[in-house]
């Protein structure tokens, strides 16, 4: 199954982090009543080798999309719909911008997973992320948006499919929104915002100012019964945004 996301979209997507997941736990039951439009699977490390039980069980809840989101290449696997294949253009480490995609590319190939090439903005969160610790990458300052902006734009240009605007897991500070709405407004391709979101005020502004994705893990993770009203959110913002 392929996930495909549009401009025009307002979508939900639940992080969950395979070292940090319990099988038949709290969210594995949430799933049942509660559907997020993507689950994206991954972490900055990998500590346990779960990730294909994680994906069978959690499958066995959820009949949306599971796509990889790995933080290296050993988070790869055959029983995931696809992969979130981000290139970390913010940064300056070539093996994380393409490197490491090249090791990839034909174990990608082979085990058939659809792919959604995506533009990986790292902006400074208001705490040192594992992102930024593992990676070696200096995160975009929060007052720069126009460098957030010329990196997008770059990316549009450079035909990538999507744009993640990243403020790292567990974020102080979100990814501000004065720089979500100068991108969104700029380029023409799908934006992604993940990284410190707890509310659903939140949400709605980051939906009103043209993110068409947005990416929770922690929250979530903290208390999974709140994914149903943050379902709720998304959709209100979805039809609102099609008004
Ligand atoms: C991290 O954007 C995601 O890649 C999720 O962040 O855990 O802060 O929700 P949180």
């Amino acid at each position: 199954m392929s996930f495909v996301l549009e401009k025009s979209d307002r979508k939900l997507a639940v992080l969950v982090d395979p070292d940090r997941y319990t099988c038949g736990s709290a969210l594995h039951t949430q799933l049942r009543s509660a559907t997020p439009d993507l689950l994206l699977l991954g972490g900055s490390t990998l500590l346990q080798d779960n990730l294909e039980t994680c994906i069978a069980d959690l499958r066995s809840q959820y009949s949306g999309p599971i796509y990889l989101f790995p933080g290296s290449q050993f988070q790869l696997s055959p029983k995931a719909d696809g992969i979130l294949l981000i290139s970390l253009l913010s940064g300056r480490n070539s093996d994380l911008i393409i490197g490491k995609h090249v090791e990839a590319a034909p174990l990608i190939k082979q085990y058939g997973l659809n792919t959604l090439g995506c533009a990986y903005l790292l902006v400074d969160g208001g705490r040192l992320s594992s992102v930024q610790y593992i990676s070696q990458t200096l995160p975009i300052p929060r007052d720069k948006p126009e460098i957030a902006l010329a990196t997008a734009l770059a990316a549009e240009q450079l035909g990538f499919a999507t744009i993640y605007l990243e403020a790292g897991s567990g974020a102080k500070l979100g990814v501000p929104l004065d720089m979500v709405r100068k991108i969104s407004a700029a380029v023409s391709i799908p934006i992604i915002v993940g990284g410190g979101i707890r509310s659903l005020e939140m949400m709605e502004k980051y939906f009103h100012s043209g993110a068409n994705m947005l990416v929770i893990g922690t929250a979530i993770e903290e208390d999974p019964s709140a994914l149903t009203e943050m379902l709720i959110t998304a959709r209100a913002s979805a039809k609102m945004s099609l008004r």
